[in-house]
């Protein structure tokens, strides 16, 4: 479930992701693509490891990769490292801009590239299928020359998605914009939103404070914050909204070893959720044991209490996990 971030040179890409994954990649030379995990910041787990004082633990991750590529062969490296990407984040400067319409133009230069590689790229399959016009076509050729011409204007299928996977096309990535803003000039990102319209989701980070804000030593994060006015580090929304938009949602295993966020496909059914843990837990599934994270806390934040007020379910193989259960599997293998 990769993430790779992309961008024009200088406009704050390894910054962001030296902030999100505490891995320095602007120290690593000569790697072209650098990959870390980002830990999706969620209170309601955060909450969870405050009442059970585990001895480890393990939120969700979201890993990033960022391409340090410069010079003529930067676009291939670029469209090599990041293939298997799931999901793209576009960072835009907008620290440097001198008016939004310079900011929507830095942003459009991208789109405009990514558009065209794949238009490239569709371009030669339609010729190369139209030149074996005469011999017989598989079920794949005729599914791309169906598909191809109209790939932007179509919601695809995961199947159809996939169908298209060898490909690698940018532009049917979900996609989060992160408008880098200057110290100074938060709202400008407020700007970009109104300017790019409502399919165009985005987020405002000002990379620079944030960079600051985790060169400090954690105990002095909170009154950095609390001087800012705000209650979370902005980087910790980038992450989630990166997490959501590739349609993940994390539920909870708890206990005194461990409390783990596990991370699932939204709409999984138990069994293939308890296969996140172990292969044994699906091919022997017999029941989940399921308490609501908010029905936990109103009992008092204790299984038993939570037993007790009758919150405890048992569910079968047809039961669709939903975000921020605390799940116990019973198997039998
Ligand atoms: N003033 C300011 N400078 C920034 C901000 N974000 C990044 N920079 C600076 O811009 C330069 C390029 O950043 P970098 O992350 O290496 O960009 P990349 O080429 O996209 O990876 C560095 O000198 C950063 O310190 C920001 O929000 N404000
Ligand atoms: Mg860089």
């Amino acid at each position: 479930m990769e993430i790779g971030i992309l961008g024009l040179p200088q406009s704050g890409k390894s910054t962001l992701f030296e902030i999100m994954t505490g891995v320095r990649s602007r120290e690593m030379h000569g790697e072209t693509c650098v990959r870390g995990l980002a830990s999706v910041p969620d209170a309601r787990f955060d909450r969870l490891v405050q009442i059970f004082k585990p001895v480890k633990v393990s939120p969700a991750k979201v890993p990033f990769s960022d391409v340090n590529a410069v010079g003529e062969k930067a676009w291939d490296a670029v469209r090599q490292s990041l293939s298997g990407a799931e999901g793209l984040l576009h960072v835009v400067d907008a620290f440097t801009a001198a008016s939004i319409a310079e900011i929507m133009s830095r942003y459009r230069k991208l789109e405009d590239e990514l558009i065209l590689a794949d238009l490239m790229i569709v371009e030669n399959r339609l010729e190369r299928l139209a030149k074996m016009a005469k011999k017989p076509m598989t079920p794949q050729d005729v599914f791309h020359a169906h598909v191809l011409p109209r790939l932007r204007e179509l919601s695809l299928s995961d199947e159809e998605r996939h169908g298209l996977r060898s490909f690698s096309f940018w532009t049917i990535r979900p996609e989060l914009v992160v408008v880098n803003t200057g110290e100074e000039n938060l709202s400008v990102a407020d700007d970009f939103v109104r300017e790019a319209g409502p399919s165009v989701p985005a987020i405002g980070i000002c990379c620079a404070i944030e960079a600051e804000l985790m060169a400090l030593p954690s105990e002095e994060r909170k009154e950095f914050l609390d001087a800012l006015g705000v209650q979370e580090a902005a980087f910790g929304r980038v992450i989630r909204a990166a997490f959501s938009l590739l349609g993940r949602i994390s539920y909870f295993t708890v206990g005194e070893d461990e409390v783990k966020a596990w991370v699932i496909p939204a709409g999984t059914k138990a069994p293939k959720a308890a296969a996140v843990i172990h292969n044994d837990f699906e091919r022997g599934f017999i029941k989940a044991e399921i308490i609501g994270y908010e029905e936990f806390i109103a009992c008092g934040g204790t299984n038993a209490a939570a037993k007790a007020a009758g919150k405890l379910r048992l569910e079968g193989k047809e039961y669709v996990v939903r975000d921020g259960e605390m799940i116990n599997f019973r198997f039998n293998v």
